[in-house]
């Protein structure tokens, strides 16, 4: 029954079912589906599908902004069920998706699951100046710094947000991660970040590990 609920939440947002889609988010969440799940076999899935069908030249970027406001609509349902836990004990986690790039459907997810597992986030939003990273970074003291692209021609600003990072001397008591559908482990190496996450459980879980080895 739950599957079918999770496949449901896949098949109406791919098939850019406004109603149909939050009706069905609704659903799994009565049935006491966790908002983890529902994004990660709902829908996640379910925009893959959008992605492959604009690679395809079926859908076109209309539809691409349809299906990031379907999925802006579904996150606010189920915002209030990431419980934030712990209130940002385990440390301040700036993040935004680097300058340019516009996507912010991924990186938001990383925030709401961050907030949920007790980092105190800081979500500079999109298309996100180097500069600022660096100026809010020093203001909240923080001590994670997470960057976002989506697309290959903005992957070089988190190389440059580092850089600036590391010029401004407060590199070293950082720990930076990058993720994005663009972003791979060998790029993250290649430009010095701490960790390479390819999803927002995978980020959740290296920041958490991160803090529990410094304790
Ligand atoms: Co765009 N777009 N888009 N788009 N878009 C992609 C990324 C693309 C792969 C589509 C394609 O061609 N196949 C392609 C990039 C190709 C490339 O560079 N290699 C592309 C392009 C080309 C463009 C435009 C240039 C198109 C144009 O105008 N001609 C344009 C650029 C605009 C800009 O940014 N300047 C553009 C615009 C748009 C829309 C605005 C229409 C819309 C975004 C709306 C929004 O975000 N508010 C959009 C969308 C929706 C997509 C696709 C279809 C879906 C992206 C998404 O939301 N995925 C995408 C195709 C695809 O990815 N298959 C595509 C769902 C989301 C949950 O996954 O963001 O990967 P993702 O996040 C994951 C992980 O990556 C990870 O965790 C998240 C959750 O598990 N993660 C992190 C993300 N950030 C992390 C940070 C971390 C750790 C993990 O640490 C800090």
């Amino acid at each position: 029954m739950n599957d079918e609920i999770l496949r449901n939440i896949s098949i109406k947002l791919e098939s850019l079912d406004v109603e149909g889609t939050i009706e069905e988010v609704k659903r799994a969440l009565d049935r006491e589906i966790s908002p983890f799940e529902i994004v990660k076999n709902g829908l996640s899935p379910g925009m893959d599908k959008i992605g492959q069908k604009y690679e395809r030249k079926e859908y076109f970027l209309s539809e691409l902004s349809l299906a990031a406001h379907i999925m802006k609509g579904a996150m606010e349902v189920l915002d209030p069920h990431f419980t934030a836990s712990g209130e940002g004990r385990l440390g301040r986690f700036l993040i935004g998706t680097v300058k340019g790039d516009l996507h912010d459907i991924g990186k938001s997810i990383v925030s709401m699951m961050l907030t949920s597992a007790g980092f105190e986030v800081h979500d500079l939003g999109i298309d996100v100046p180097d500069e600022r990273f660096l100026e809010k970074a020093v203001e909240i003291k923080a001590d994670f710094v997470g960057m976002s692209s989506l697309l290959t021609t903005t992957m070089p600003g988190m190389r440059r947000v580092i850089e600036l990072l590391e010029n401004n001397g407060i590199r070293e008591r950082l720990r930076i991660f990058v993720g994005g559908a663009v972003v791979t482990q060998s790029f993250a190496d290649e430009i010095g970040a701490d960790c390479y996450a390819g999803d927002a459980m995978e980020c959740v879980r290296k920041a958490r590990s991160l803090v529990m080895n410094r304790r």
